[in-house]
């Protein structure tokens, strides 16, 4: 269920974060896709990739600062769809609530997507920091986990 995940995590009336609505778009948009990059300050500092994909944002945790060169590999944790209101999202999560911190908008931009298929995603960013290809490719090494490259 898309945003259910998303929604059962988090208490509205205490977080900031959009609650976000459900309902998908039945045509793709015209508009090229967006991704944004947040910055996100909780218990251990990680950036989040998100993707728009489906009328949500399809989302990684990743444990490192993003690749901007080819050599860097970057373990991204699959986690649960955000709405696309999130896109625009920046603040504090207060304490006691999950993901508690800060949240910035380290990146954003549009994306043009490659190929996608259950074990690897091709894209190519055009952001204000990250440009080029990229590529997700599923690892079976940790529950979840994808590698991030760029390519
Ligand atoms: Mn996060």
């Amino acid at each position: 269920m898309p945003l259910e995940i998303y929604k059962n995590k988090r208490k509205f009336s205490e977080t900031p974060e959009p609650k976000g609505k459900i309902k998908l778009p039945r045509t793709p948009p015209a508009r090229k896709p967006i991704f944004v990059i947040h910055k996100h300050q909780a218990s251990h500092l990680h950036y989040d990739l998100r993707l728009e994909m489906s009328g949500v944002l399809r989302s990684w945790a990743v444990p490192k600062p993003p690749p901007t060169i080819k050599s860097e590999k970057r373990l991204a944790i699959h986690v649960e769809d955000h709405p696309l209101e999130y896109a625009k999202f920046k603040g504090t999560i207060p304490e006691g609530n999950y993901g508690a911190g800060k949240v910035e908008i380290w990146d954003n931009g549009t994306y043009m997507l490659k190929s996608k298929d259950e074990k690897k995603i091709e894209f190519e960013l055009n952001g204000k920091k990250l440009k080029g290809n990229y590529v997700l490719v599923k690892t079976g090494y940790v529950k979840n986990g994808w590698l991030w490259m760029k390519v």
